[in-house]
């Protein structure tokens, strides 16, 4: 990934105005905490753009196809969200802008509850108990410490190393799976194709906080899951295309895997009739498994722009090679 890009001519003077796009009910939320930050930034929420030309930066979730054409002297567009894919969707994205990926530490704090919360549930056998409650029947289920339980986390960006510390804290066994080797405390490091298929076979738990890329979309097909051990457990949070989804479907039918949290999906909302809805061991959250927090996401937004404005370098700039 890149990390920093330069403006090319530094301008202290200036705050350009900034467009927000987000489509749905918080902006007076971020607006606020762009006033408080930022008093000079004069913000303004498509689609009054004003004078387009005078826009300067965009701070955009699934911006609206055509954005791009009526913003002639953009120079730096925020993600609201960690992953770009819903930018690199855009048919308009101009291909020479940086984009600046969203570090947020709620967003970040979000994804680790959410990951907890699963890894807890199934590590537990929550799941297996919720139903003997519906049949009345008392039993008790063979109790595994979480130093004999292997997690293998696909993704070790910033959201999946935040995970991988707060579980090697627990004392589970962690392993993680990135393009590019890590040394994290207490986590083995699996890196790239070739030490993919024993990353899996060592997993019993597989949290998947990859971004969708060329690379990434239908990596999780029948052959990989297959390299799981029988009775796996699968946490999706990356994105949905990520899974082939009627592979995961007989893999769950077969028994090959135990259980699948899923909050992403190859179309959202998930449609009505999908048979992820009334599937016994799929447990399902409608991508909330964490948002963007405004109150702590403007400050990564104002100081890139502040960057900008005095030539120094961006943080967080997405490869549009790659794709994240
Ligand atoms: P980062 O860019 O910081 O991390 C991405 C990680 O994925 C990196 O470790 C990277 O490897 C790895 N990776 C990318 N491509 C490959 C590949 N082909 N093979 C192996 N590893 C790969 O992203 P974040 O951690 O901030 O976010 C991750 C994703 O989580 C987002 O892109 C988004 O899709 C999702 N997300 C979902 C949310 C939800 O509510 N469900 C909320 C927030 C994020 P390397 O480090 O070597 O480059
Ligand atoms: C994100 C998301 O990418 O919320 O931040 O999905």
């Amino acid at each position: 990934m890149i990390t920093h890009v330069f403006r090319s001519e530094p301008n202290m003077n200036q705050v350009k105005p900034v467009l927000l796009v987000k489509r749905d009910l918080d902006v007076a939320t971020w607006v606020q905490a762009l006033n408080q930050q930022m008093p000079a930034l004069e913000v303004r929420i498509w689609p009054e753009l004003g004078d387009p030309s005078e826009i300067q930066f965009a701070l955009l979730w699934m911006p609206p196809p055509e954005l791009f054409t009526q913003l002639p002297n953009l120079e730096v567009i925020f993600s609201v969200g960690a992953g770009i894919d819903h930018l690199v969707a855009c048919p308009s994205l101009p291909r020479n802008i940086p984009i600046v990926r969203m570090v947020d530490p709620g967003l970040t704090s979000g994804m680790v509850e959410y990951v907890l919360y699963n890894v807890l549930r199934f590590h537990r056998g929550m799941d297996r108990y919720d139903a003997q409650q519906r049949a009345a029947h008392w039993s008790a289920l063979p109790q595994i410490s979480a130093e004999a339980r292997a997690i293998g986390i696909m993704g070790l960006g910033i959201i999946g190393q935040a995970v991988a510390e707060l579980l090697v804290t627990m004392g589970f066994k962690v392993h993680g799976w990135s393009q590019t080797p890590k040394v994290l405390k207490g986590v083995k490091s699996c890196v790239g194709e070739a030490e993919r298929d024993a990353f899996l076979q060592n997993t019993e738990i597989l949290v998947a906080l990859l971004p969708s890329t060329v690379a990434t979309v239908g990596l999780i097909d029948a052959r990989f899951l297959t390299q799981l051990p029988r009775g796996a457990f699968l946490i999706n949070a990356g994105r949905g295309d990520l899974i082939r989804e009627g592979d995961l479907l007989d893999a769950l039918d077969r028994g090959h895997l135990a259980a699948a949290a899923l909050d992403v999906f190859s179309q959202e909302p998930l449609p009505v009739g999908h048979p992820f809805w009334r599937h016994p061991r799929v447990s399902i959250t409608p991508h909330v498994a964490s948002t963007t927090q405004a109150d702590t996401a403007v400050g990564h937004v104002v100081t890139n722009i502040g960057r900008w404005q005095a030539g120094q370098p961006l943080g967080h700039v997405a490869d549009l090679e790659q794709g994240y």
